[in-house]
């Protein structure tokens, strides 16, 4: 899998996506990332990659030529995605169709935003991780390649596979404990001391169900 960046600020890549799991498939050559600075794409003096908003009001929104041409150069096909507040939210379902591309293009915005004709007439889709104000999409599209990168072939050891990725999209997992058994006064569950893995699979899937709906019957009703 190859993620495609386009970013006014390529020294935050790759960032945190070095350590652990995904740093272990980069290193494996499973997952590639491409940093493309948006400034490369500006051809005048000064490099300009924002402008005033048209209809006044504060803030700078980036110009859609570095943006176009930027994306117009790719080699692959894969889907070009903008990261922004307006998207559909990214959940695992999201996560999985963008897992079966062999390439991504993700464009992360600054300032008050990008000119509206990149997500009109150059961009798939958008996508936002949450209902709040970041101050760019590069945090989002790390969150992102971190979701996508662990689901690809090789990149999870097979002892950190997830067995059912359809189970762990309806439902909350059920609760972990490991030693000690007894932790400042605290018991871990009879149950899981007990070598009946009968006894153990059900009570995991009532924990899994019972928390699914206290904390989040959203996910119960489908709507995620
Ligand atoms: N942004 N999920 C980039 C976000 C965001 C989000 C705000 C995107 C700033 C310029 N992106 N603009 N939430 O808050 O994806």
């Amino acid at each position: 899998m190859n993620f495609e960046v386009l970013t006014l600020f390529p020294a935050l890549f790759p960032g945190p996506l070095t350590s652990g799991v995904t740093g272990r498939g980069m290193a494996a050559g499973l997952i590639s990332l491409r940093i493309h600075n948006l400034r490369d794409y500006t051809h005048d003096r000064h490099r300009q990659v924002d402008d005033v908003p048209y209809g006044g009001g504060a803030g700078m929104v980036l110009k859609p030529e570095p943006i176009f041409e930027a994306v117009r150069a790719r080699v692959g096909n894969g889907p070009v995605i903008l990261m922004s507040p307006q998207g559909p939210l990214l959940n695992q379902a999201v996560v999985r169709q963008l897992s079966a591309h062999k390439d991504l293009y993700l464009i992360c915005g600054r300032y008050e935003g990008v000119d509206e004709r990149v997500a009109a007439h150059l961009v798939d889709q958008e996508i936002s991780i949450g209902d709040y104000v970041l101050t760019g999409g590069e945090l989002p599209a790390m969150v992102l390649i971190d979701a996508v990168s662990r689901l690809i072939a090789g990149v999870l050891g097979s002892e950190e596979s997830p067995k059912d990725e359809s189970f762990a999209e309806r439902l909350l997992e059920y609760p972990h404990f490991t030693r000690p058994a007894v932790f400042e006064g605290h018991a871990v569950p009879e149950v899981l001391l007990s070598g009946h893995h009968a006894q153990i699979e059900r009570w995991r899937r009532e924990q899994a169900a019972d928390r699914t709906r206290r904390r989040r019957p959203d996910l119960l009703r489908g709507e995620k």
